[in-house]
Protein backbone atom coordinates (compact mmCIF):
# COMPACT_ATOMS: atom_id res chain seq x y z
CA UNK A 1 0.00 0.00 0.00
CA UNK A 2 1.18 3.26 -1.01
CA UNK A 3 0.59 5.07 2.33
CA UNK A 4 2.88 7.63 2.63
CA UNK A 5 2.05 11.08 1.64
CA UNK A 6 4.16 13.86 0.98
CA UNK A 7 4.02 17.29 2.09
CA UNK A 8 3.10 18.82 -1.38
CA UNK A 9 0.31 15.63 -1.55
CA UNK A 10 -1.15 17.32 1.60
CA UNK A 11 -0.98 20.68 0.26
CA UNK A 12 -2.82 19.64 -3.11
CA UNK A 13 -5.45 17.88 -1.15
CA UNK A 14 -5.89 21.41 0.95
CA UNK A 15 -6.07 23.62 -2.10
CA UNK A 16 -8.30 21.56 -4.19
CA UNK A 17 -10.74 19.53 -1.65
CA UNK A 18 -9.04 15.78 -3.27
CA UNK A 19 -6.22 13.86 -4.08
CA UNK A 20 -5.45 11.12 -6.39
CA UNK A 21 -2.84 8.12 -5.52
CA UNK A 22 -1.78 6.07 -8.45
CA UNK A 23 -1.05 2.40 -7.93
CA UNK A 24 -2.31 2.69 -4.34
CA UNK A 25 -2.64 -0.60 -3.60
CA UNK A 26 -0.23 -3.51 -4.54
CA UNK A 27 -2.12 -5.92 -7.40
CA UNK A 28 -1.81 -8.38 -4.56
CA UNK A 29 -3.96 -6.29 -1.96
CA UNK A 30 -6.01 -5.29 -5.14
CA UNK A 31 -7.01 -9.17 -5.58
CA UNK A 32 -8.13 -9.18 -1.77
CA UNK A 33 -9.85 -6.33 -1.32
CA UNK A 34 -11.81 -7.34 -4.54
CA UNK A 35 -12.28 -10.80 -2.82
CA UNK A 36 -13.05 -9.70 0.43
CA UNK A 37 -16.06 -7.04 -1.12
CA UNK A 38 -17.51 -9.71 -3.30
CA UNK A 39 -17.75 -11.85 -0.38
CA UNK A 40 -18.98 -9.39 2.09
CA UNK A 41 -21.46 -8.12 -0.65
CA UNK A 42 -22.72 -11.89 -1.41
CA UNK A 43 -23.23 -12.18 2.56
CA UNK A 44 -25.31 -9.37 2.60
CA UNK A 45 -28.31 -10.69 0.92
CA UNK A 46 -29.55 -7.15 -0.56
CA UNK A 47 -29.37 -5.68 2.98
CA UNK A 48 -28.82 -1.81 2.52
CA UNK A 49 -27.35 -0.95 6.11
CA UNK A 50 -26.87 -3.44 9.01
CA UNK A 51 -29.46 -2.18 11.75
CA UNK A 52 -31.45 -0.49 8.95
CA UNK A 53 -34.46 -2.43 7.30
CA UNK A 54 -33.50 -1.07 3.86
CA UNK A 55 -32.70 -3.05 0.82
CA UNK A 56 -30.51 -2.16 -2.71
CA UNK A 57 -32.67 -0.34 -4.88
CA UNK A 58 -35.48 0.22 -1.98
CA UNK A 59 -36.28 4.12 -0.94
CA UNK A 60 -33.84 5.33 1.81
CA UNK A 61 -35.69 8.55 2.01
CA UNK A 62 -33.14 10.41 1.58
CA UNK A 63 -33.12 10.24 -2.84
CA UNK A 64 -35.79 11.80 -4.06
CA UNK A 65 -36.23 9.27 -7.04
CA UNK A 66 -35.98 5.95 -5.90
CA UNK A 67 -35.93 3.85 -9.22
CA UNK A 68 -33.56 6.41 -10.98
CA UNK A 69 -31.26 6.18 -8.09
CA UNK A 70 -31.36 2.28 -7.86
CA UNK A 71 -29.94 2.33 -11.40
CA UNK A 72 -27.37 4.90 -10.28
CA UNK A 73 -25.26 2.59 -8.40
CA UNK A 74 -25.69 -0.67 -6.20
CA UNK A 75 -24.74 0.96 -2.37
CA UNK A 76 -23.79 -0.91 0.19
CA UNK A 77 -22.93 0.12 3.15
CA UNK A 78 -20.87 -0.80 6.33
CA UNK A 79 -19.44 -4.10 4.72
CA UNK A 80 -16.29 -4.16 7.39
CA UNK A 81 -19.60 -5.11 9.64
CA UNK A 82 -20.25 -8.02 7.97
CA UNK A 83 -17.24 -9.90 6.73
CA UNK A 84 -13.93 -10.11 8.54
CA UNK A 85 -11.97 -9.63 5.77
CA UNK A 86 -13.59 -6.47 5.25
CA UNK A 87 -13.04 -5.96 8.32
CA UNK A 88 -9.32 -5.96 8.78
CA UNK A 89 -8.82 -3.73 5.26
CA UNK A 90 -10.98 -1.15 6.69
CA UNK A 91 -9.53 -0.91 10.55
CA UNK A 92 -6.07 -0.49 8.71
CA UNK A 93 -4.81 2.02 10.66
CA UNK A 94 -2.50 3.62 7.94
CA UNK A 95 -5.41 4.22 6.62
CA UNK A 96 -6.78 6.03 9.61
CA UNK A 97 -3.27 7.75 9.30
CA UNK A 98 -3.50 8.80 5.78
CA UNK A 99 -7.25 10.08 6.51
CA UNK A 100 -6.11 12.04 9.34
CA UNK A 101 -2.96 13.83 7.88
CA UNK A 102 -4.89 15.03 4.93
CA UNK A 103 -7.93 16.38 7.34
CA UNK A 104 -5.32 17.54 10.32
CA UNK A 105 -7.39 15.43 12.98
CA UNK A 106 -5.55 13.72 15.93
CA UNK A 107 -7.88 10.85 15.82
CA UNK A 108 -10.05 9.42 13.28
CA UNK A 109 -13.17 6.88 13.22
CA UNK A 110 -14.97 5.26 10.68
CA UNK A 111 -18.13 6.59 9.73
CA UNK A 112 -18.94 4.24 7.12
CA UNK A 113 -17.47 2.15 4.62
CA UNK A 114 -19.68 1.55 0.95
CA UNK A 115 -19.06 -0.50 -2.05
CA UNK A 116 -20.20 1.46 -4.99
CA UNK A 117 -21.01 -0.76 -8.12
CA UNK A 118 -21.94 1.00 -11.29
CA UNK A 119 -23.89 -1.82 -13.47
CA UNK A 120 -23.61 -1.71 -17.11
CA UNK A 121 -25.28 1.34 -18.41
CA UNK A 122 -25.62 2.79 -14.64
CA UNK A 123 -27.02 6.04 -14.12
CA UNK A 124 -24.81 8.68 -13.61
CA UNK A 125 -23.74 10.43 -10.03
CA UNK A 126 -25.45 13.60 -10.03
CA UNK A 127 -23.63 16.44 -8.63
CA UNK A 128 -23.01 17.08 -4.73
CA UNK A 129 -21.49 16.74 -0.94
CA UNK A 130 -20.98 14.22 1.00
CA UNK A 131 -20.84 15.60 4.75
CA UNK A 132 -24.54 17.06 4.79
CA UNK A 133 -25.91 13.82 4.67
CA UNK A 134 -23.85 12.43 7.94
CA UNK A 135 -24.85 12.52 10.89
CA UNK A 136 -22.16 15.07 12.27
CA UNK A 137 -21.25 18.27 10.65
CA UNK A 138 -17.11 18.78 10.23
CA UNK A 139 -15.37 20.83 7.58
CA UNK A 140 -12.50 18.37 7.48
CA UNK A 141 -14.65 14.82 7.22
CA UNK A 142 -13.31 12.67 4.20
CA UNK A 143 -13.61 9.88 1.85
CA UNK A 144 -11.53 7.16 0.59
CA UNK A 145 -12.59 5.81 -3.16
CA UNK A 146 -10.22 2.73 -4.29
CA UNK A 147 -11.20 1.92 -7.58
CA UNK A 148 -11.75 -2.33 -8.16
CA UNK A 149 -11.67 -1.54 -11.75
CA UNK A 150 -10.24 0.55 -14.32
CA UNK A 151 -12.08 4.12 -13.79
CA UNK A 152 -12.84 5.52 -17.10
CA UNK A 153 -14.37 8.01 -18.62
CA UNK A 154 -16.70 5.85 -20.43
CA UNK A 155 -17.29 3.57 -17.47
CA UNK A 156 -18.36 6.38 -14.90
CA UNK A 157 -15.01 7.55 -13.06
CA UNK A 158 -15.66 10.39 -10.48
CA UNK A 159 -15.53 14.12 -11.28
CA UNK A 160 -14.19 16.69 -8.70
CA UNK A 161 -14.59 20.88 -8.49
CA UNK A 162 -11.46 21.73 -7.12
CA UNK A 163 -11.20 23.91 -4.19
CA UNK A 164 -15.02 23.71 -3.36
CA UNK A 165 -14.84 22.62 -0.51
CA UNK A 166 -13.50 26.16 0.76
CA UNK A 167 -17.22 27.62 0.15
CA UNK A 168 -19.66 25.34 0.63
CA UNK A 169 -21.65 25.14 3.47
CA UNK A 170 -24.23 22.27 4.89
CA UNK A 171 -26.77 22.78 2.01
CA UNK A 172 -26.91 20.10 -0.25
CA UNK A 173 -29.05 18.12 -2.94
CA UNK A 174 -29.83 14.51 -3.38
CA UNK A 175 -28.25 12.14 -5.63
CA UNK A 176 -31.20 12.97 -7.97
CA UNK A 177 -32.18 12.97 -11.83
CA UNK A 178 -31.13 16.23 -12.23
CA UNK A 179 -27.28 16.59 -12.46
CA UNK A 180 -27.00 20.30 -11.51
CA UNK A 181 -29.48 20.90 -8.95
CA UNK A 182 -25.97 21.62 -6.81
CA UNK A 183 -25.25 24.14 -8.89
CA UNK A 184 -28.45 26.35 -7.95
CA UNK A 185 -26.80 26.53 -4.53
CA UNK A 186 -23.19 26.96 -5.34
CA UNK A 187 -23.25 29.22 -8.80
CA UNK A 188 -20.47 30.44 -8.70
CA UNK A 189 -18.81 26.59 -8.86
CA UNK A 190 -21.07 25.98 -12.44
CA UNK A 191 -18.53 27.67 -14.74
CA UNK A 192 -15.36 26.00 -13.05
CA UNK A 193 -14.03 23.28 -14.78
CA UNK A 194 -13.81 19.77 -13.40
CA UNK A 195 -10.89 17.74 -13.06
CA UNK A 196 -12.08 13.52 -14.27
CA UNK A 197 -10.49 11.30 -12.07
CA UNK A 198 -9.83 8.46 -14.49
CA UNK A 199 -7.75 5.94 -12.48
CA UNK A 200 -6.76 2.32 -12.84
CA UNK A 201 -7.71 -0.53 -10.76
CA UNK A 202 -6.10 -0.03 -7.78
CA UNK A 203 -5.77 3.23 -7.33
CA UNK A 204 -7.13 5.75 -5.32
CA UNK A 205 -8.73 9.06 -4.43
CA UNK A 206 -9.24 10.85 -0.62
CA UNK A 207 -12.23 13.88 -1.45
CA UNK A 208 -12.97 16.37 1.56
CA UNK A 209 -17.38 15.42 1.95
CA UNK A 210 -17.64 19.35 0.98
CA UNK A 211 -15.85 19.25 -2.42
CA UNK A 212 -18.41 19.26 -4.88
CA UNK A 213 -18.38 15.66 -7.05
CA UNK A 214 -20.19 13.61 -9.15
CA UNK A 215 -19.60 10.55 -11.54
CA UNK A 216 -20.28 9.62 -14.86
CA UNK A 217 -22.80 7.66 -16.35
CA UNK A 218 -21.48 4.07 -17.41
CA UNK A 219 -21.47 3.95 -20.99
CA UNK A 220 -19.58 0.91 -21.33
CA UNK A 221 -21.25 -3.01 -20.45
CA UNK A 222 -18.71 -3.70 -17.92
CA UNK A 223 -19.25 -2.84 -13.83
CA UNK A 224 -17.35 0.02 -12.40
CA UNK A 225 -16.57 -1.19 -8.64
CA UNK A 226 -15.24 0.78 -6.18
CA UNK A 227 -14.84 0.37 -2.06
CA UNK A 228 -14.89 3.44 -0.36
CA UNK A 229 -15.13 4.72 3.33
CA UNK A 230 -15.93 7.78 4.82
CA UNK A 231 -14.09 9.02 7.86
CA UNK A 232 -15.29 10.94 10.83
CA UNK A 233 -12.76 13.17 12.75
CA UNK A 234 -12.54 12.36 16.72
CA UNK A 235 -14.38 14.64 18.81
CA UNK A 236 -17.40 15.02 15.93
CA UNK A 237 -20.79 15.69 17.67
CA UNK A 238 -24.57 13.96 16.51
CA UNK A 239 -26.59 16.54 14.50
CA UNK A 240 -30.07 15.09 14.70
CA UNK A 241 -29.82 13.10 11.16
CA UNK A 242 -29.88 9.74 11.18
CA UNK A 243 -28.18 8.87 7.73
CA UNK A 244 -26.70 5.19 8.65
CA UNK A 245 -27.22 4.88 12.30
CA UNK A 246 -29.39 1.80 13.66
CA UNK A 247 -32.26 2.79 14.81
CA UNK A 248 -31.63 1.76 18.47
CA UNK A 249 -28.86 3.69 18.90
CA UNK A 250 -30.00 7.01 16.92
CA UNK A 251 -33.32 6.64 19.32
CA UNK A 252 -30.51 6.98 22.16
CA UNK A 253 -28.77 10.34 20.89
CA UNK A 254 -29.38 13.57 21.96
CA UNK A 255 -28.27 16.76 19.37
CA UNK A 256 -24.47 17.45 20.96
CA UNK A 257 -23.69 14.35 22.13
CA UNK A 258 -20.42 12.99 21.09
CA UNK A 259 -20.68 9.98 18.22
CA UNK A 260 -17.84 7.95 20.11
CA UNK A 261 -19.55 4.60 19.70
CA UNK A 262 -16.70 1.95 19.08
CA UNK A 263 -19.26 -0.89 18.15
CA UNK A 264 -20.74 1.30 15.28
CA UNK A 265 -17.77 4.23 14.52
CA UNK A 266 -14.46 2.47 15.36
CA UNK A 267 -11.30 4.55 16.41
CA UNK A 268 -8.64 2.90 13.57
CA UNK A 269 -6.20 5.97 14.08
CA UNK A 270 -4.89 7.89 17.22
CA UNK A 271 -2.20 10.77 16.97
O1 LIG B 1 -18.92 6.24 -7.13
C1 LIG B 1 -19.77 7.12 -7.39
O2 LIG B 1 -20.45 7.09 -8.41
C2 LIG B 1 -19.96 8.25 -6.44
C3 LIG B 1 -19.04 8.22 -5.30
C4 LIG B 1 -19.26 9.29 -4.31
O3 LIG B 1 -20.05 10.18 -4.45
C5 LIG B 1 -18.47 9.26 -3.07
O4 LIG B 1 -17.64 8.34 -2.90
O5 LIG B 1 -18.64 10.15 -2.24
FE1 LIG C 1 -20.20 11.44 -2.75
Amino acid sequence: MKNKLTESDVLSYQQNGFLIIEDFLSDSELADWRVAVTEAIAARNGIKIPGQNILVGMDDGINEDAEYFSKVFDQLINLWQTNEKVKKIMLDERLGAMAATLAGADEIRIWHDQALFKKPWANPTSWHLDTPFWSFSERNALSIWVALDDATAENGCLYFIPGSHKETTFENKGIGKNMDGVFSIYPQFAHQKPVASKIKAGSCSFHNGLTIHGAGANMTNGYRRAMTCAYMPGGSRFNGQQNVLPEAYFQSLKVGDLLNNDEQNPLIYKR
